[in-house]
């Protein structure tokens, strides 16, 4: 290996550098290379206390990163908190085996909070800040597997009692604890949603920027607060896992601490049976800019560590796999003496002085509560970077034989009569649990009585900590104010025969808002590297991008007025191209109003292809969080972004949209509709009290092609337009013929051309409705179906659709440059002969007329539908269909969009060669 630095630079004086490294070479040859290593390390160390500015290495030895001689003196009662937590293990442990008990299938997991019962011990007795002083405390991200183990805390701290334990997994009738952290179904106990891997580790990145944001921006002071994250090392392959760990580095995240749970086991077995899990991280964190403390060895680890004269004992700690070490937790200690310290000679008499049982007992880091004390003070007080401890455990950890490091051990819910004896056994939990308790193999739950020393002791630290944790409260710190009703004005007013796009639209009122004085600054604009696609740079000058370093450097386009400017309070989030990163960002941001008692307003504005099928699970999650606010899926629709084919093009986030209850899902077509949907749902989701306003996010589509934007007609109003549906435009009805068009966004312009086309040349008034809200009109269709079949004997009620379109005259043709499931939602409710027209298909490159065709949803093919559905209905003779295809030059023979790119293709050169396939 060349270190190209010191080859690239002139060697001023060569004879020293001479001396130095012949020194290392006698060192090698006196003594050995054990030897030099350690000198290398010790000089690298002092290099460091006199920064000289050395590149960090990526991994040091397998050993824990604190010394002893560094651990900090332990405050607490060590063996009152032992106890404490030998009880919530077997709380938790009962809690599980009894549901499966009940309901056989139910579920639940033992052994991964038993492998991390320490490591959250430590933070609820010295770390973790409640909510109580009226501060938002810590937010803490719980590993979702173990949440077995906060329920049992929850318990001994009376804040549940046995009939919730015992109403685990079944939440049917109310009363119940989720399986995993929930805040929807739990809102007055989880925060965060955990369990889809990956997904909190991001989270909490983001929202520990976010706390930092608000810090910066001066909305709340959120500098008490951390954010920690309790991470699997299964979960670390996520790639929302690491994948934003960077973010964390260069934005200096130190109210950020991480703890990844490394038990070497994820579910099916080993995480890295081959390697070294947590060498891997180290070096991953480290290159990331973390700071990274290493808890690997348990105390009585030290003494041996400290007789290792010739480092055989650290060669084999770098040396041994961790599907070794793994085999080491299931087997004897004569194993570990044969196998782990019998190889060498050296070794092996390093611990003939023990036991084959203490040998086997030799703790891991992550169970020895000293270390983990030292790691977690460390990590609070390190300053301009986040921390990441890597905790070496068990999984399954005191449960016994059958669970300890067991490749199926994750998967086991139940316990055998003799099992929980040894448990029992194993906690020294003889006094509390005597054998009656579990004699007829149901273990019953303990906990020690208000006023013993341990339950004092317990709730002693919460009180100086401020509270019990996990706790949801919506408290109202800082209200918001909504802002002023003129700012909707400009849209309602209609553009004035100027075309824009609804992308336009929206961007003037998203500055119109920021500009607000006293709701203004609440919005929090989120962008993946986007801005200038959607016209969004126009705010980059005015309100400025947030960067924590201010802006170092002149900016190339610093002398125009929309130049790239960042500031240290500026209000944009441009995330870069990371749209997981920037629907963390809108989740921090839409819970601020819970997390920090801080209302914030998120729009996220993106490309709505990158939206709900790049990052769905992330908006589940924003969903489970309860987040509000705006999403906002721009260049929207499968024909109107022309030229970009068919990846950027979205046919089908609305309908993926529909899939999630949160969401209030809106497409609109003019930029009334637009203000309307935003006004309303800053009511619903900001306008009443804190704990009162709904829980519910939107997501709006808006396109880039330009029209006139019309005034608000007189006849709607908003209420029309929330709806989901409203009549725009009667048409002519002194026509021969009638018929309805349905439009949405930006099939508005196919729609209007249709109805002129049909009145002058086919006899045919059409009447022009707006579709705001398939997802609206079904929801509250279903519900009318549901009321009618459970109330047979009441009045039915009639759905929405139905009542709107009851006077319209049949038959009714929708369009949409979504997929034709989008308006086919309401099919069964529409009270005449129904036909969709739509992007079914793979998109593709082209202009936007010539999509429209292809994908006949341009006026001509809506033309010949609204014939041929009359037709159909016998109305008009099929003749006049005919002649419609004909005038339009519709080629009836033209391949079926829907399903045209399944087939073979020609090849690229068919047309030169003659070849076709199959010759
Ligand atoms: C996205 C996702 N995929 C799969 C799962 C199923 N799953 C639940 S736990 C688990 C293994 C977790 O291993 P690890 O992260 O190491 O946690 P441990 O239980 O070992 O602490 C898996 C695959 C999930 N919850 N989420
Ligand atoms: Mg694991």
């Amino acid at each position: 290996m060349i270190d190209g630095y010191s080859h690239q630079l002139p060697d001023i004086d060569p004879e020293e550098t001479r001396e130095w490294i012949d020194s290392l070479d006698a060192v090698v040859g006196r003594i050995g290379t054990q030897r030099a290593g350690f000198l290398i390390a010790r000089i690298l160390e002092r290099a460091q206390e006199l920064r000289i500015g050395t590149a960090p290495t990526i991994n040091t030895p397998y050993v824990n990163t604190i010394p002893v001689d560094q651990q900090p003196w332990f405050p607490g009662d060590e063996a009152i908190e032992r106890r404490i937590r030998r009880w919530i293990r077997w709380n938790a442990a009962a809690m599980v085996i009894r549901a499966n008990k009940r309901a056989d299938g139910i579920g639940g997991h033992l052994s991964t909070f038993a492998s991390s019962a320490s490591l959250y011990d430590v933070g609820f007795n010295h770390f973790f800040r409640g909510k109580d002083g009226g501060q938002p405390g810590d937010h803490v991200y719980f590993q979702g597997h173990a949440a077995p183990g906060v329920y049992a805390r929850a318990f001994i701290e009376r804040r549940m009692e046995e009939s919730h334990l015992d109403r685990f997994r079944q939440e049917i009738g109310g009363g119940g604890l989720s399986s995993y952290p929930h805040p929807r179904l739990m809102p007055d106990f989880w925060e965060f949603p955990t369990v889809s891997m990956g997904l909190g580790p991001i989270n909490s990145i983001y929202h520990a920027r976010f706390n930092k944001y608000m810090l910066n921006r001066r909305l709340d002071d959120t500098s008490a607060s951390r954010v920690w994250c309790f991470v699997g090392d299964g979960e670390v392959d996520e790639p929302e896992t690491l994948g934003s760990i960077a973010l964390a580095g260069h934005q200096r995240l130190d109210n950020l601490t991480w703890v990844v749970n490394c038990n070497l086991q994820r579910l099916d077995g080993p995480v890295r049976g081959n390697g070294k899990i947590i060498q891997e991280l180290e070096g991953m964190f480290r290159g990331a800019g973390w700071n990274v403390i290493k808890v690997i060895w348990g105390s009585k680890w030290d003494p041996l560590l400290a007789a290792d004269r010739d480092g055989v004992l650290l060669t084999k700690m770098n040396t041994t796999v961790d599907g070794e070490f793994q085999r080491y937790a299931t087997e004897s200690g004569t194993y570990a003496r044969q196998h782990f310290f019998g190889p060498d000679p050296r070794l092996s008499k390093m611990v003939s002085h023990l036991s084959d049982d203490e040998l086997r007992t030799l703790p891991r880091g992550g169970h020895d509560y000293m270390k983990l004390y030292a790691a977690y003070k460390a990590a609070t007080e390190t300053e301009g970077r986040p921390t990441v401890i890597l905790a070496k455990t068990i999984k399954g950890w005191t449960l016994g034989e059958g669970f300890e490091g067991r490749n199926a051990t994750h998967q086991i819910k139940k316990m055998t009569t003799q099992q929980l004896y040894e448990l029992r056994e194993r906690l020294y939990l003889q006094d509390e649990i005597p054998d009656a308790a579990i004699a007829d193999g149901i273990p019953d739950y303990y906990r020690p009585a208000v006023g013993s020393a341990e339950y004092e002791y317990m709730m002693q630290r919460r009180k100086v900590l401020d509270g019990s944790l996990p706790k949801r409260v919506v408290f109202e710190r800082r209200p918001l104010h909504l802002p002023s009703p003129s700012v909707f004005d400009d849209l309602n007013k209609g553009s004035g025969g100027r075309a824009v796009s609804t992308t336009m639209a929206f961007t003037g009122l998203l500055r119109d808002l920021m500009r607000d004085k006293a709701f203004g600054p609440r919005v929090v604009p989120i962008v993946p590297d986007e801005a200038r696609t959607f016209g969004m740079d126009a705010l980059f000058r005015e309100f400025k991008i947030y960067a924590q370093e201010g802006q170092k450097y002149e900016p190339v386009d610093h002398e125009l007025l929309l130049s790239y400017s960042e500031s240290r309070d500026g209000q944009i989030l441009e995330e870069g191209i990371t749209e997981a990163g920037s629907m963390a960002s809108f989740i921090a941001a839409g819970t601020s109003y819970a997390n920090l008692g801080v209302p914030m307003v998120p729009f996220f504005v993106f490309y709505s292809m990158f939206g709900f099928q790049r990052v769905g699970d992330l908006c589940w999650s924003a969903a489970d969080s309860r987040a509000r606010g705006f999403m906002i899926g721009a260049t929207a629709g499968r024909t109107t972004l022309a030229g970009e084919g068919l990846q950027h093009q979205d046919g089908q986030s609305l309908l993926l949209a529909a899939t999630n209850p949160a969401v209030e899902a809106y497409d609109p077509a003019f930029a009334y509709e637009l203000g309307a949907i935003i006004d309303h749902g800053l009511r619903r989701m900001y306008g009443n009290r804190a704990g009162e306003s709904e829980d519910v996010y939107y997501y709006l589509t808006v396109y880039n092609e330009n029209y006139p934007m019309p005034a608000r007609p007189d006849h709607v109003s908003v209420d029309d337009i929330v709806s989901g549906m409203y009549l725009w435009d009667n048409g002519r009805d002194d026509l021969e013929h009638r018929a309805t068009i349905l439009f949405s966004g930006s099939t508005q312009g196919a729609a209007r051309g249709a109805q002129a086309e049909l009145a002058e040349h086919f006899g045919v008034g059409v009447q022009l409705w707006s579709v705001t809200s398939y997802k609206e009109l079904r929801r509250d269709a279903l519900e009318s179906t549901r009321w009618n079949r459970l109330h047979p004997d009441a009045e039915p009620r009639v759905p929405r659709v139905t009542t709107k379109l009851a006077a319209s005259p049949g038959p009714v043709i929708a369009v949409t440059d979504f997929l034709t499931l989008v308006p086919d939602q309401i099919a069964r409710w529409v009270p005449h002969r129904y036909l969709s027209l739509g992007t079914d298909g793979f998109g593709r490159s082209d202009t936007r007329d010539a999509l429209r065709s292809f994908f006949e949803v341009d006026t001509a093919h809506l033309v010949v539908a609204v014939l041929a559905e009359l037709a159909a209905s016998g109305t008009i003779e099929t003749s006049v269909v005919q002649a419609a295809i004909e005038r339009y030059g519709v080629d009836p023979s033209a391949i079926n969009p829907a399903d045209a790119d399944n087939q073979p293709r020609e090849p690229l050169d068919a047309a030169t060669t003659g070849r076709r396939i199959g010759d």
